[in-house]
Formats: C-alpha cells, structure tokens, sequence
C-alpha cells in the first residue's frame, strides 16, 4: 500500500496553522486529498485578508481557528501536528483516540520519500546548540563542492515544500536535490519514526525545553530516538549523552583529543591545534573564522556528516574557512566607543551561554572586562551551571525578562533592568575601552520579543543608538 492510499478517504486534521501547518496544507491539497486545519489562535494569520486569501485559494478545506475542535480531533484518522504544539497537554491529549495516526510534516515526508523509486537522502542534525550552525555549514559546503542538497526542517525551511506539489505519482524531476540536510528539533523528533538517514548526529545536549519536556532524561531520550532511524551514528565523545543506544551501529566520533582511525578529533602538531580526521591533518583551527572549541566541534560534525555522505573530505576541508557562520551567534556589533559588543541573542539556553562565556573570555587581555546581559524566558531550565562561570568570568551581570531575577541570584551585585535598551545604557555607563559587553540570554526571547531575531536586532540599534568615539 503506498502512503496515499493509506491516506485516501481518511479523516486528517492539520493542526497548527504556522510554517508548518501551511505547508502541510500546500502539500496535501497538491495531492487532492480533503482535510480540515485546525488552530487555537483566533487569528494565526498576520491579518483578516490573507486570512480570506487562504479561505479563497483552498475552498475545499476547512480551517478552524480560536479553539481545539473538539468533534474534529476526536474523529480524526490521521493528525498531522505542527512541532509547537504540545501533543500531551491537558487541553488536546484527551481528544485524540487511541486509534488515530499522529504524525508530524517531517514524517509525512519521510513517508512520502521512502516510498519514492529515487528517495532522496537524509543527514539528519539535532543537539540543543550548534544545530543550525552545523547545517548551514554543511549546505555551504556542499554548494561549494557541487553537491545537489537542500536545506530543511527547524531552520525555517518545511520539508514538505521540497516534494513536488502537483502530482504524487510523478517521478523525480531534474530540479529534486539528491541529498536533504535536516535540522531537527526535539519536538520534531517526537513524531517522527520512519527517518532513513545516511547519517545523524545529536550535538550535545544541555537543558533546553524544560517547560515541555519535563526531565533532562526525557530531552535526551527523544534526542537520542534520532539514532535508531540513520545508518550511520555520529557522536561527540565530550559529552556522553548524546552516544546512540543502538547496539552494533557504525559510528563516527569528534572531540577535542586526538581521535582513532576513522574519527574526528584534534591534536597539536608544530605548536598548532590541528583538526584531524584519524591521522590526517586537515587544518589548522586559527584558520578557521569560527571561534571557541564549541565551533571546532561543530566543523568536525559538519564534516563527518559531509563524509558519511560521501563527499571529499580534501574538499570540504579546501572550503571550510569560506563559511563566515550565522547572525546572532556570538557576532561582532559595529560600533566606534572602543567596546567590544557581542550580539549572542541565539544563546537561548544555558549551554549555549556555556559556550560563549568560555570562547569568549579567554580573548580578553590586560584588565579589560566582560560585562554580560542575560534572562528572557528561562523554559523551565536550571541556571545552577551558569553560576560558577559567571562569579569566575563577569565582572558586571545585567538581566532582564520573565526569569531575570533567577539568573540575577547567579552573581551577587547584579543590575536588574526592564528593556533590553536599559540594559545597554546600564552596560555604556560601566564599558571602558576595551571591555567586552556580550548579550547572551541563557534564554528565550518570547517573553518580550517576536524572537531571538529581533532581539538581535534591538540590541544592536541601542549599541549604536549613541556614537561616541574612543579617547
Ligand atoms: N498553535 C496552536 N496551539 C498551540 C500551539 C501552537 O494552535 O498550543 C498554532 C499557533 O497558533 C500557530 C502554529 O500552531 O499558528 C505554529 O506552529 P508551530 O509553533 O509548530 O510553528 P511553525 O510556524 O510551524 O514553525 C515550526 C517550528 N516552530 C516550533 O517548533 C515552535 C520552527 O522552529 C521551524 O522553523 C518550522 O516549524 C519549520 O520546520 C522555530 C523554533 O523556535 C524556529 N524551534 C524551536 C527551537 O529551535 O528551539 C524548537
Ligand atoms: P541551534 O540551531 O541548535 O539553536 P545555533 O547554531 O543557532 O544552534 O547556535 C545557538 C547558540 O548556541 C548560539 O549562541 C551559538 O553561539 C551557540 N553554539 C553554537 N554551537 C554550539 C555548540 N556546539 N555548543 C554550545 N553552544 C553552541
């Protein structure tokens, strides 16, 4: 039976109406099948008119938006439920019945794909930081050395959107990539079963989600399902929780001592740190622009999944250095007060924060200090790790948000503030020239941004709202 007769003349349910949601609309209508969307935002459109826009261009399908329907959910065959939505909460587990499919988009495609006589290929990335970086390398690469890949998944990219909209049955077309590069996030992971990856990699794991996932222990068993459904394993061996559980399965390793055959790791020859592959040195990390060790592992990663693949490695390690990384990750702000301003708004998370601080701080000389802005929404996390960095690390903590306060308790004499462009004004008054002000939250930004985005962007214009030059 194909996935589409599987599907056809059952009851499906979209639920969520995002990024997500849409594109499993555009996807399922592409096939002609019937199906409602259900949402429980009144208005999860940007306005009344795309709104009606929708409601004009798909006539056939029926969108629900302000509550769970609770008729629809009940009697739903299958559900395809966008990663936001928290499928074990009070307000919708009880309405699914035990009999119904749930499912999410990255399954549909995996459903979809394995069914194809050509399937196109997996490498499959998760890990509570480094995620992004890491696939955005990968695709870099692979453009730079002629691979045929596109990038999907919690980037911002919907898997779905790569498959052909017109007709199922169609065979591959000149334009298909041979090879998707998939980020995943956890609450992907969840719904999904069918993944066959050539290769995937949990990057590391430290709190993220809490406020979902309710234990680390439960975090990384669903990180860690991401094994079981990829041929080849790929592990940090700093950091023993993200070793697949798969009995016998080929693995490649990185970390940050020299490594085996066949793995990735570093070592220091003629007063150089090396990235080696085995035996073979490959470059030398001061030649690469990402700094700190979080982002030598993120280059071994992105390479082991590159080989896995079977791409050259000399290739890949000729073009490594033409990757200038991704805004918002530990990015230089322009500005002329002699500050050194660092934009880390991606660091929603405790280890990311980890990263930064010790990447960071080493690059100080002489008595110049580092001032830190962090809190937002915290997700449930424990800050605890934070504490000993921050009292060995920061010379001044400034927090803000929902969870200010708890990271405030870190460091004694640290200075609470209500907006972000308070917090900069705070930090302007203490900076001298030569210290280093780092915004890296530790946390989300919902709690007063659209996201990390405009958090970025905010603290940028109120670095450079007033422009003083150095003395
Ligand atoms: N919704 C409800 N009820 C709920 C929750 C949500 O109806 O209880 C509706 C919302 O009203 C909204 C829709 O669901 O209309 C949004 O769905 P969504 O939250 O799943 O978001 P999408 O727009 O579909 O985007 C999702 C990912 N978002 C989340 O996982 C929260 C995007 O990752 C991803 O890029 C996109 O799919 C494409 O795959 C964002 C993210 O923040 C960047 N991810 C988290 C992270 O990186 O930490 C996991
Ligand atoms: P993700 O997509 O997993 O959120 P990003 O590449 O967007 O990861 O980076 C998010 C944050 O994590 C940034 O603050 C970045 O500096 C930091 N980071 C990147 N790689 C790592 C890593 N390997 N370990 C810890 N932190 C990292």
């Amino acid at each position: 039976m194909t996935w589409l007769t599987a599907f056809k003349d059952k009851n499906i349910v979209v639920l969520g109406a995002g990024m997500t949601g849409l594109s499993c609309l555009r996807f399922l209508h592409a096939q002609g099948l019937s199906f409602a969307v259900n949402d429980s935002r009144l208005m999860p459109f940007e306005n009344s008119s795309e709104q009606a826009q929708f409601e004009q261009d798909y006539p056939k399908v029926s969108f629900i938006f302000g509550q769970w329907q609770h008729s629809l959910i009940s009697t739903a065959d299958i559900i395809i439920a966008s990663p936001g939505i928290d499928l074990v909460s009070e307000g919708i587990a009880a309405l699914i019945s035990e009999h119904c499919q749930v499912i999410g988009d990255i399954e549909l495609f995996c459903l979809v794909n394995n069914s194809r006589i050509n399937p196109m290929s997996i490498l499959a990335v998760t890990g509570s930081n480094g995620k992004s970086t890491v696939v955005s390398l990968l695709a870099y690469l692979a453009k730079v050395i002629g691979a045929n890949t596109a990038l999907a998944g919690n980037i911002g990219e919907p898997i779905l959107d790569l498959l052909q909209l017109e007709n199922a049955e169609d065979t591959q077309r000149a334009n298909q990539p041979d090879t998707v590069i998939l980020e995943l996030s956890s609450f992907q992971l969840e719904t999904l079963t069918s993944m066959q990856a050539i290769a995937a990699t949990v990057l590391n794991l430290s709190d993220d989600h809490l406020d979902r996932h309710k234990t680390l222990a439960n975090y990384q068993a669903i990180k860690q399902g991401i094994y079981p459904q990829a041929k080849i394993a790929v592990v940090n061996r700093e950091d023993q929780a993200t070793n697949t559980l798969v009995a016998e399965q080929e693995t490649i390793t990185f970390g940050l001592k020299k490594p085996k055959q066949g793995d990735f790791g570093l070592s220091v020859i003629d007063n150089k740190q090396m990235l080696m592959f085995g035996e073979q040195a490959l470059i030398s990390i001061d030649e690469l622009p990402l700094a700190g060790m979080h982002n030598a592992l993120n280059y071994m990663a992105a390479l082991a999944l590159g080989y896995s693949a079977g791409w050259s490695l000399s290739a890949m390690t000729e073009n490594l250095a033409g990757f200038i990384g991704l805004a918002h990750r530990c990015q230089r702000v322009v500005s002329d007060d002699c500050i050194q301003w660092i934009n880390d708004s991606k660091a929603t998370n405790v280890g990311a924060t980890l990263a930064a601080i010790t990447g960071l701080a080493p690059t100080l000389t002489g008595d110049n200090k580092l001032i830190l802005i962090a809190g937002g929404d915290g997700k449930g996390a424990d800050f605890s790790p934070l504490k000993a960095i921050f009292n060995r690390e920061v010379s001044q903590l400034i927090t803000l948000g929902q969870d200010g306060a708890e990271v405030a308790n870190l460091m004694s004499g640290a200075i609470e503030v209500n907006t972000l462009s308070e917090a900069v004004a705070q930090a302007k008054k203490i900076a001298k020239p030569g210290d280093m002000v780092l915004l890296s939250p530790a946390c989300a930004s919902i709690d007063m941004f659209k996201n990390y985005q405009v958090r970025g962007e905010q603290f940028i214009v109120a670095v450079q709202a007033k422009e003083d030059s150095c003395h």
